[in-house]
């Protein structure tokens, strides 16, 4: 500590809160009680009838130690929980740990240290953090997924979705060093090459499993609704396009004779999707992927020479994320295909814009009313036909915006009135596409179709550190699923980043047919983690002492589920959040329980910065948390997160802000024995008090009533900081004011406010000076609110001089009369003008 906290240290934390937190481990002071429903069993029939909250911060990887950002999430979390638990809710706020993953393995390759023991130190590290901030969980329901009793539920899982086809094995192309013979994630991949041995990645196919979150995009987008205003409205956005749905046309463009003969006719048509399909008299072109089957047959007959198969080439390495980012690049070919309304011949390029994995694979182009088109048209001088004009232009002027085309300097991509479109020139696009559509299937050259971006879920990792995945192998029958579950992970293994550490192990993998008894493999994929954290928030329901024996307490998921609010970092706002939606929705298909959507709400914190900057390792800006209890105590830590900033917004670190909040609760300390002890809440004669005691209960209810207004959802996003501001002002003016009896009870209310911040003093006050440790619910005072007394603003040619607080019985001519006498210094002519607004403000105008 420096040095001048020494006259400001009034209390001693690192005291009073392992005292604490000590006293809530004994009495088990956060644990919900389980639910009862047998209406006859009546024991406890006053908890039977108790509402629920759950209320869930997003579980951390065990990394080795708490950061600030888990710090914030975590009192966000636990001051919410606390509001509910104080007023008379049965409320569930566990923790637990994401503990599989590829960190503990890197830790292995570079340390040597086992996955196993990395994991499961760091988790008694972070859980004794996580103690000392003196945070409100349960501690029956602690859960870490690397857990075997975890694993066998989620192969149990897997297994169902399996047996129901929800799960199905199909080859990929897979980032692999062909050195250490190790497939490799994305961000192990460093410029194209293998981050342990630098050798140059390329791309193997392999089979892999996949989740088909696709049967479930409908539901999964329809359900959003159900969360409008109680989600950010960006996470839903984010959510929606990553869904991505569409409505289109399908449709055939015909290749030409002489194409069709050059190919023997091995492809005829051209099959392309579309959205626009208002947009068809402008289409000058079409594109296809360079993955495109035409392209491979033209390949094979030697119609394309050495430079263009390297472009080819080049295209089809780059992943799909580079290919958005990239210069889009074109390659004409050989080929032609035919409008099916003008009968006009039109050029087949290739590019690398267009992607294999969507709709069909080729496009058809229109550059007028297309970005992407317009830019590659412009490019490769390819013809540019106005067919959409802007709304706004009655009919009659349309012709009017047929221009030249090298006038065109912008595609119009809007809706609007078709020009240049034979019959359906004069509709607008909706009315166009509508009946282009009918047109198409009535003559069978096309189908309406909806389309998704969401693609399948890919869940298979060559990896040790993960669940494995509950299939054998058998080359009689083929794919089986394991029949005695949980399928554990080996121990004696060798982590080398060389090869699967599962595929290497000498006789793991090695088992015999459930069905036929021969000689068979085991899987050696393990899930991606993300599997794991989509549903540790319904495996929390149930307590440790059950978990052996069942995935989950029934009544208790029941009861506690959905989560009624759900905080983590944005950083989740698509998977994490997407995955878990969806294993929902599976596990009440599979019939475990029957509610929709795991979270009722959600909040996402805001950044924790410094300097302007993300606080990260890689930047060097980290204040430890560990630094900040060990020098002021966790109240103060936990007092500065949530006063620094509301919690959605990001939070700049400032080290004069935490002393600021020390001070405060300093001040508090010292100022208790002004409080009559075990009064509580004394009743106050209101008649007797003078201004500043009234204008203290003023503050005092005024902040309790803030606070409350948060849970009442008449103040949104959980603005604590505004909460705490108030209490700061309303400890000033209960100081400042002479009556004994309003400071007690306004320091009463303090503390009851404070508990869900800074619970250790508050307790350790509350037992002090009114001997109770738990607070019971408050109701706000609001007789306080009326005012008998009313204060004007007086300004002189709008600039503002002084205040005058004056009874609400005043005349008009009284109110003024005062006022000129308080400004009489700043009237240096005639006043030509009075203005008064009754109970606001006056106004002299010379
Ligand atoms: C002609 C057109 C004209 C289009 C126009 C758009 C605007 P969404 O809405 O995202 O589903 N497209 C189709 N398949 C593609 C693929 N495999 N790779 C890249 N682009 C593809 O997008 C559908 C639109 O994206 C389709 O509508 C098609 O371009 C393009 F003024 O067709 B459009
Ligand atoms: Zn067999």
């Amino acid at each position: 500590m420096q040095t001048n906290q020494q006259t400001e240290c009034k209390y001693n934390p690192k005291e009073i809160e392992p005292k604490w937190q000590k006293i809530w481990e004994d009495n088990q002071s956060f644990e919900p009680h389980n639910p009862c429903h047998n209406k006859n069993h009546n024991k406890d029939s006053r908890k039977e009838q108790q509402p629920k909250k759950y209320i869930l911060s997003m579980f951390p990887y065990p990394s080795g130690a708490i950061h600030m950002g888990h710090v914030r999430n975590y009192c966000i979390g636990d001051a919410i929980a606390r509001y509910y638990r104080m007023y008379g809710y049965n409320v569930l706020h566990p923790i637990g740990f994401d503990a599989f993953g590829m960190p503990a393995e890197n830790a292995a390759i570079k340390h040597g240290v086992h996955p196993k023991t990395w994991t499961y130190s760091n988790m008694e590290t972070m859980l004794h953090e996580l103690k000392t901030l003196g945070l409100s969980f349960s501690q029956k329901r602690i859960l870490e997924t690397c857990n075997p009793t975890y694993s066998k539920y989620e192969q149990e899982f897997f297994i169902q979705m399996w047996k129901k086809g929800l799960i199905y094995r199909k080859k990929a192309s897979l980032n692999w060093c062909p050195k250490d013979l190790t497939v490799l994630a994305n961000e192990q991949v460093i410029d194209g090459k293998c981050w342990r041995c630098d050798t140059e990645v390329v791309q193997k196919e392999m089979f892999q499993y996949y989740l088909k979150i696709t049967d479930y995009a409908e539901e999964l987008l329809k359900d959003l609704e159900s969360l409008e205003g109680e989600w950010p409205s960006q996470v839903l956005s984010m959510q929606r396009n990553w869904i991505g749905k569409s409505n289109g046309l399908e449709f055939d463009f015909t290749l030409d004779s002489d194409s069709q003969n050059k190919i023997n006719s091995k492809i005829t048509s051209l099959r392309v999707y579309t959205t626009r399909c208002d947009t068809i008299y402008g289409v000058s072109y079409c594109v296809i992927a360079p993955e495109h089957p035409l392209v491979d047959i033209l390949i094979e007959k030697n119609f394309l020479d050495s430079h263009t198969l390297d472009s080819i080439h080049t295209m089809r390495n780059q992943s799909e994320k580079e290919r958005a980012r990239s210069e889009k690049e074109g390659i004409a070919l050989p080929i032609s295909v035919i409008h099916p309304l003008t009968n006009q011949k039109l050029p087949v390029w290739i590019s690398n814009f267009v992607l294999m994995s969507y709709g069909s694979g080729a496009v058809m182009s229109v550059p007028c009313h297309d970005e992407r088109d317009f830019e590659f048209a412009k490019k490769y001088n390819l013809p540019l036909i106005p067919v959409i004009a802007p709304d706004s232009h009655t009919h009659k002027n349309i012709e009017s915006h047929i221009m030249p085309t090298q006038q065109i300097n912008k595609a119009f991509t809007e809706d609007g009135i078709l020009i240049n479109s034979k019959e359906y020139s004069g509709l607008s696009s909706k009315q166009a596409r509508e009946k282009i559509s009918k047109y198409f299937e009535q003559k069978g050259l096309g189908k309406r179709i909806i389309n998704y971006k969401l693609r399948d879920w890919g869940i298979s990792r060559q990896r040790y550190w993960g669940t494995p995945i509950p299939l054998i192998h058998c080359p009689n029958c083929g794919v089986l699923e394991e029949t005695k579950l949980p399928v554990i992970l080996p121990e004696d293994i060798m982590i080398t980043g060389e090869g699967n550490p599962l595929e290497k192990h000498p006789t793991w993998k090695h088992t015999t047919c459930p069905k036929c008894g021969i000689d068979s493999l085991r899987e050696t994929d393990t899930m991606d983690t993300f599997m794991e954290s989509s549903w540790y928030f319904l495996r929390y329901t149930t307590p440790k002492e059950s978990r052996e024996e069942i995935a989950f307490e029934k009544t208790n998921l029941d009861y506690f589920m959905p989560v009624d609010q759900y905080i983590g970092g944005i950083e989740h706002a698509i998977l994490h959040l997407l995955y878990a939606r969806f294993f929902t929705k599976v596990l009440r298909d599979l019939g475990y329980h029957s509610f929709n959507e795991p979270f009722n709400a959600l909040l996402t914190q805001g950044m924790v910065l410094k300097q302007g900057a993300k606080m990260a390792k890689s930047k060097g800006n980290v204040v430890e948390p560990r630094h900040i209890i060990e020098s002021y105590g966790a109240d103060t830590a936990r007092l500065f997160t949530l006063f620094a900033a509301p919690p959605t917004y990001a939070l700049e670190w400032n080290d004069e802000g935490v002393r600021g909040c020390y001070k405060f609760i300093n001040r508090l300390v010292d100022r208790k024995s002004r409080v009559i002890k075990n009064l509580c809440m004394p009743t106050i004669n209101v008649e007797t008090l003078n201004k500043d005691s009234k204008i203290a209960r003023y503050k005092i209810y005024d902040a309790l009533q803030k606070y409350q207004n948060i849970f009442n959802k008449k103040l949104d996003g959980y603005p604590f900081n505004v909460v705490i501001a108030a209490c700061m002002e309303a400890h000033n003016a209960i100081s400042a004011q002479a009556s004994n009896e309003v400071f007690t009870e306004g320091y009463y209310v303090l503390l009851h406010i404070l508990e869900g911040f800074i619970p250790h003093i508050a307790s350790e006050l509350s037992q002090e000076l009114f001997n109770m440790a738990n607070f019971t619910p408050l109701k706000v005072d609001s007789s306080v609110f009326i005012q008998d007394e009313i204060t004007y603003v007086i300004s002189i040619n709008g600039k503002k001089r002084a205040e005058i607080t004056l009874s609400k019985e005043s005349s008009k001519e009284t109110v003024l009369q005062q006022a000129k006498e308080m400004v009489a210094k700043w009237l240096t002519s005639d006043i030509k003008k009075e203005i008064f607004v009754p109970n606001k403000l006056i106004n002299f105008v010379l």
